[in-house]
């Protein structure tokens, strides 16, 4: 079935007639062109409303889809819900009016089909994560100590941009976060490395639409017995909970596994974010592995698992992997888990 029979089809299962797309990746997804909504995809018809200024790289981009130039998009779309029952992917101002009145706010049918990836799917976040893989050998030549974190970032973000890739999450591209800066695990200080310390390096990118994610903890020096034993707590969590990642998991049970595994060693209290998160047109996206989380694992599901213990005002170690479900877990980033010492 083609996807956007797919996604028709989770439309219907959960009772609408039609789906209002207005994120840039959910029209990505359906048209391959990655613009402004809104879209309107039922039965018959996948429609894209393109102000002028978007009109023409909507025709030449768009595929499977009929592309209208329209001055008032939404004035549009609304005439052609009219007695339809429609989910809309995102909350937007203009439509408030009418949620409730035909209009739902309901991400969740097309994030089902986007959950699962398909085969090219796959293969693209694998390439981006390929190119995160080449972005920590660059790190572990590039890390040292007097430099700053900036620095270090820049000659990360230039392998990345030649490789043709975008970011598209946070105030820097990437995290570099070093010594204390460590323990907030989203620093963007721009400090200066110094001797002895953990360097938290977090890169997500896209390439061809699609993210991978995952972190490497570097270190400048020896590293003390406390920082050794958090160094394996945090790895043998992660590793605990990827052996459990399978189709048929629930993603709340695994969040607690690896929550269970750092209480063991005394670093529970320390992990102060979600296990993990899927990865795709977007760097957070469902499923959710995370405290409570209803989510079960599919076969295509690509996520991240990344716990991660954070010392205030000490330091921080986190690892993360991109990785694809499938009958186990299979790692897309496979850079090496050794502690690594520049
Ligand atoms: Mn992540």
């Amino acid at each position: 079935m083609n996807r956007k029979a797919r996604v028709l089809e989770a439309v219907r299962a959960s009772g609408y007639d039609a789906l209002i797309a207005i994120k840039p990746e959910n029209v990505f997804y359906l048209t391959s062109h990655y613009g402004r909504g809104p879209l309107l995809l039922k039965e018959g018809l996948c429609r894209l409303y393109a102000k002028p200024i978007d009109f023409d790289l909507a025709v030449d981009e768009a595929k499977g889809c009929e592309v209208v130039e329209v001055e008032d998009a939404y004035a549009e779309l609304l005439k052609d819900v009219r007695g339809l029952k429609a989910c809309l992917d995102v909350l937007d101002q203009r439509l408030l009016p009418f949620i409730g009145k035909g209009i739902t706010f309901d991400p969740a049918p097309i994030y089902s089909c986007r959950k699962v990836k398909e085969e090219s799917e796959v293969e693209k976040v694998k390439r981006a994560a390929s190119l995160l893989d080449e972005l920590f050998s660059l790190a572990f030549d590039v890390i040292e100590v007097g430099k700053t974190e900036d620095e270090v970032m820049a000659e990360l973000v230039k392998l990345a941009v030649e490789r043709g890739s975008g970011f598209s999450y946070g105030p820097k591209p990437f995290i570099v976060a070093s010594g204390p800066a460590s323990a907030y695990p989203h620093a963007f200080k721009g400090r200066r490395i110094g001797r002895g310390e953990f360097v938290i390096v977090d890169v997500y990118l896209k390439l061809d639409g699609y993210f991978a994610d995952a972190t490497r903890t570097f270190h400048t020096g020896n590293l003390s017995e406390e920082e050794e034993d958090v160094y394996y707590s945090v790895l043998e969590a992660q590793e605990e909970a990827i052996k459990e990642v399978r189709e048929g998991k629930s993603c709340g049970e695994l969040d607690g596994l690896a929550r269970r595994y750092l209480r063991s060693k005394g670093y529970e209290q320390f992990f102060v974010h979600a296990l993990g998160h899927g990865v795709g047109l977007e760097v957070h996206e469902p499923p959710w592995l995370r405290k409570g989380s209803k989510d079960v694992l599919e076969r295509g599901n690509t996520i991240t698992v990344e716990p991660g213990v954070y010392v205030k005002g000490k330091f921080g170690v986190r690892i993360e992997d991109t990785i694809l479900v499938w009958d186990g877990a299979k790692p897309l980033t496979k850079f090496t888990k050794e502690p690594l010492i520049v």
